[in-house]
């Protein structure tokens, strides 16, 4: 029997599943991008606010890139099940905070009505980070700008996307949709509208949920005795760090008893997470890309591997970080990428790497630079994403670049065996990767040169064994 409503009381009592009406109220929530992530996180956060009886928290779902996966959710209901798996023990749940689902691409108009329903009081995304286009600007100015028409009060716009600042740039991506030439009086007022009544925090959120593997489809059917096709595993471990910024500003206790921290700091988790754990998870991605090891607990468990991730963030990154407990948290980190029930696959990980290395480690590099300090470490990573743009590992296994720019970047990496340097040289060059400073800086490109080619000669295991004897 496939998972609904209702098949839902059938479950075993061990999984802990949703006892609260799913149907007698309208979503109060609009989220963008239904990925693994959003699933077993907010989705779950939102969970335990209707669990408690708070009944404005169901989430009307859109899909931004997958229509299967919005279809497969509506044949169940809009229900899933979690694993929640670390070294504390493993749970089931099924979270019933997922209510209705619509695809963005094909359904655009009931997405836009959604943002403007009277009960709508959130909108939230995790849209990845080349998802920030104007066409999303444009989709959400359609649903605010129906709401001001309406006369119905603004909302709170959160960003949950791996980006530096992501509430200011989410802000000033709906804004710039509105033409700033020769502005209507309309314009004018919606503008003011937004500024006065729309919140848009910033915000980090924080755990590791890959993508759905056949392994937790198959754990799913055992543990709940009914066929789940959208199940997920993730670890005990979640944050939720947001700006104290909020359209009704009494959400802010609401989400604080369920878990979330509210902060007017949110800049230095930002950071540190950015850096620290998707900084190493990126590094880990390509090296486990390059020599063939599939998965992050895979990388984590090779000593070297072990020992690189842990100066990386302790030599490189901490030191330019706001946060000072970052001896803890990097610790903490290391046991996470450990988790043996994750199936993190290095490929997901490196999927858009394009998108994902400037948030990742040009700031880390950059103050390293400043301090007159060594940037070793990054300049392996850095060699090791240039090794990967050849699509073969050292096997001689072929895989796929997933990435908006793979045609320019295997293109710029095609010759790095015949010219490396100058090869090493054209992918250094890319502001849109590395920023405007680096790019320029003869000291960071010679020593990308170098290990760049340690790692052809000898392989990246050979390449970071090397690092840790000449850096001890
Ligand atoms: C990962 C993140 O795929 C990736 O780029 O680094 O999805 C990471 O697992 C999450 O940010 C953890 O919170």
């Amino acid at each position: 029997m496939p998972l609904s409503a209702l098949s839902l009381s059938s479950l075993s009592s061990n999984v802990n599943f949703p006892s609260y009406n799913r149907t007698t109220h309208a979503p109060g929530v609009v989220h963008l991008g239904l990925g693994a992530f959003h699933r077993a996180h907010q989705a779950m956060v939102f969970d335990q606010l209707l669990a408690s009886g708070d009944t404005r928290w169901g989430i009307h779902g859109v899909g931004m890139t997958r229509p299967d996966l919005v279809k497969q959710l509506r044949s169940q209901d809009g229900l899933y099940a979690v694993r929640v798996a670390d070294g504390q023990g493993v749970r089931w749940q099924v979270p019933g905070a997922l209510w209705r689902m619509n695809v963005a691409a094909t359904e655009r108009d009931a997405v836009v009505q959604a943002i403007a329903a009277p009960t709508t009081r959130w909108v939230t995304l995790t849209v990845t980070e080349k998802g920030y286009t104007p066409a999303l600007g444009q989709l959400l100015l359609d649903g605010l700008r129906l709401r001001q028409q309406a006369g119905l009060p603004g909302v709170t716009v959160a960003s949950c996307d791996n980006l530096q600042g992501n509430g200011h740039k989410l802000q000033a991506l709906v804004k710039a949709e509105i033409p700033a030439k020769d502005m209507t009086a309309q314009d004018a007022e919606l503008l003011r509208w937004l500024d006065a009544q729309c919140a848009f925090p910033c915000s980090m959120v924080d755990r590791i949920v890959p993508a759905a593997t056949p392994e937790v489809t198959a754990a799913a059917q055992e543990a709940l005795g009914l066929q789940d096709h959208c199940a997920l595993s993730t670890e005990g471990f979640w944050e939720w760090v947001i700006e104290d910024r909020f359209a009704d500003p009494t959400d802010s206790a609401l989400l604080q008893s369920a878990g979330v921290r509210v902060t007017g700091d949110v800049h230095s988790y930002e950071e540190a997470k950015l850096r620290m754990l998707n900084g190493s998870h990126t590094a880990m991605a390509l090296m486990g890309a390059i020599t063939g090891r599939p998965f992050i607990a895979s990388c984590i468990g090779v000593p070297h591997i072990r020992t690189f991730v842990h100066q990386l963030m302790g030599r490189e990154v901490a030191p330019h970080l706001s946060r000072s407990d970052w001896a803890e948290y990097r610790d903490a980190l290391i046991a996470r990428f450990g988790n043996p029930y994750l199936k993190h696959s290095v490929h997901q990980i490196a999927t858009d790497s394009s998108q994902k290395i400037p948030q990742r480690w040009p700031p880390s590099v950059l103050g390293q630079i400043a301090q007159g300090a060594s940037f070793e470490h990054h300049a392996l990573a850095a060699a090791v994403f240039v090794r990967y743009t050849l699509a073969v590992d050292e096997h001689g296994q072929a895989y796929t670049l997933n990435d908006p720019q793979a045609e320019s970047l295997m293109v710029l990496g095609a010759t790095q065996r015949t010219e490396p340097e100058a090869c090493v040289r054209a992918l250094l060059s890319r502001e849109d990767l590395w920023g405007s400073a680096l790019p320029q800086h003869s000291g960071w490109i010679a020593r990308v040169t170098h290990w760049h080619q340690q790692v052809l000669l000898h392989g990246v295991d050979a390449a970071v064994q090397q690092l840790l004897t000449t850096t001890p």
